[in-house]
């Protein structure tokens, strides 16, 4: 059982290697990111990044990118190394030092703002992955990737779909979670190419992913049920978003 799951780890993170083609290795990619918790932020709000277990995060930095004006900040110094789960999660910590987030692999005081606004996943100067969320005007500054995510109402957070899966596209790449997860993943089996799905989200370089016939990409090798994702919740923070986007930025 271990070995089939850490053949789907591999075989999942060579497909991915063939999509977003990064430079020789597979890159750790953002898989969840929790940015607004019901009333105060303190220790309550994480991103959680996946990738090969082993991987070494010394050189990586998570970085908040304005909306309102491109400014950068937050900037948090990764380090350590991915786990056997395949995820690794960075939680903001209080002032006294501790967290509320369960299972947190490193803490550092941050509180990336409510969009719209982008977090960058970089590796020296090079950004790895990016995540822009909420609705940007014309004059705004989006840092992420294609089309930016929903942004996600407070409580809830936004979690890659599929997990060896990297389109570019960051309102294909990611959807709403009305629980956050913070250290586990139930990611969504990767479509067939040429079904409805696939065509609906514009993933073209599935074929590659699927080319060896395996269909599922979690790191963990979770269960084959379908995910806790909340797709009415989704269309429903799409709806209020607009109101608070058009709002401006706050980090509470
Ligand atoms: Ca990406
Ligand atoms: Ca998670
Ligand atoms: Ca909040």
């Amino acid at each position: 059982m271990k070995i089939r799951t850490y053949s789907r780890v591999i075989g999942g993170w060579v497909g991915l290697l063939c999509l977003v083609a990064t430079g020789g290795e597979a890159m750790p990619l953002l898989s969840e990111v929790y940015y607004d918790a019901p009333g105060s932020d303190d220790g309550q709000v994480f991103v959680e990044l996946a990738g090969l277990p082993g991987t070494s995060l010394e050189g990586y930095a998570l970085e908040g990118i304005n909306g309102s004006n491109g400014a950068a900040g937050p900037t948090i110094l990764l380090g350590g190394t991915i786990g056997s789960s395949g995820l690794f999660v960075v939680a903001d910590r209080t002032a006294a030092g501790s967290t509320a987030v369960v299972g947190a692999d490193l803490l550092a005081n941050f509180d990336f703002q409510n969009g719209p606004d982008s977090i960058v996943l970089r590796l020296g100067d090079s950004i790895v992955d990016a995540l822009g969320y909420g609705v940007f005007s014309a004059s705004e500054v989006f840092a992420g990737e294609g089309r930016p995510a929903v942004d996600a109402a407070a409580g809830e957070s936004l979690a890659r779909r599929f997990a060896n899966l990297d389109t570019g596209d960051n309102a294909s790449d990611f959807v709403v979670l009305s629980t956050p997860t913070p250290g586990t993943a139930d990611f969504s089996p990767v479509p067939e190419p040429g079904t409805a799905l696939l065509l609906g989200i514009g993933l073209s370089g599935l074929a590659l992913a699927g080319a060896d016939g395996r269909k599922r990409g979690a790191f963990r090798g979770a269960a084959a049920s379908g995910p806790a994702y909340n797709a009415a919740s989704s269309n429903a923070s799409s709806d209020a978003r607009s109101t608070r986007g058009s709002s401006g930025s706050s980090r509470t």
